[in-house]
């Protein structure tokens, strides 16, 4: 049988875990003149997020910066926070089928935490591997919603 071919077409976005997210804003905005090109709430994901978009990539999309504040004790960034301090947290890699790329992966034997994706920034649908799996590294899988503006 011939393996799939798994597409995973850009880097999405860094996740970095703050505290404080006005502060961290203020941090990328004075240090590099970063600015903030999207913020939300996430409440499944128990996050305030803010995405910095630093360049477009050859698939018509974007690599952003995603700046994350726990809303909840007991979201994965407040554990994150408490074990590990500030930093990065997680890894996130485009695709145009988040589905297919998470069944092909999960084949060879990594941990998917959402076998069904759920909604994540700008109305995208994601899903996670396990950091386990992953040599250390909590890797996220993104496809952009239909009507995702970059620009
Ligand atoms: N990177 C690397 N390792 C991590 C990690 C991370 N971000 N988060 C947890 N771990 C490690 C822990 O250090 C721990 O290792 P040890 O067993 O060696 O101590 C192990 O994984 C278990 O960690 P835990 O603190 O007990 O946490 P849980 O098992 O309850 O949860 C995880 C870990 C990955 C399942 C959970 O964080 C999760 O479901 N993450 C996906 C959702 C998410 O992160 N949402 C926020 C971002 C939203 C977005 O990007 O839009
Ligand atoms: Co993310």
């Amino acid at each position: 049988m011939q393996e799939a071919v798994i597409m995973l077409t850009r880097i999405d976005h860094i996740g970095i875990a703050c505290r404080n997210l006005d502060e961290t804003i203020a941090f990328y905005q004075r240090t590099y003149n970063f600015s903030v090109f999207h913020s939300e709430v996430n409440e499944e994901q128990g996050v305030r997020e803010a995405m910095i978009k630093i360049n477009e990539t050859d698939d018509g999309h974007a690599t952003y910066l995603q700046l994350l504040e726990p809303i909840r004790d007991d979201s994965p960034i407040a554990k994150f926070l408490a074990k590990h301090g500030e930093g990065v947290h997680h890894i996130a890699f485009g695709t145009a089928d988040v589905k297919a790329a998470a069944d092909a992966i999960a084949e060879k034997g990594v941990q998917v935490l959402y076998p069904e994706p759920r909604r994540g920034t700008m109305g995208s649908s994601i899903t996670f591997l396990h950091p386990k799996d992953c040599g250390g590294v909590l890797t996220e899988l993104v496809q952009a919603a239909a009507s995702e503006d970059t620009h």
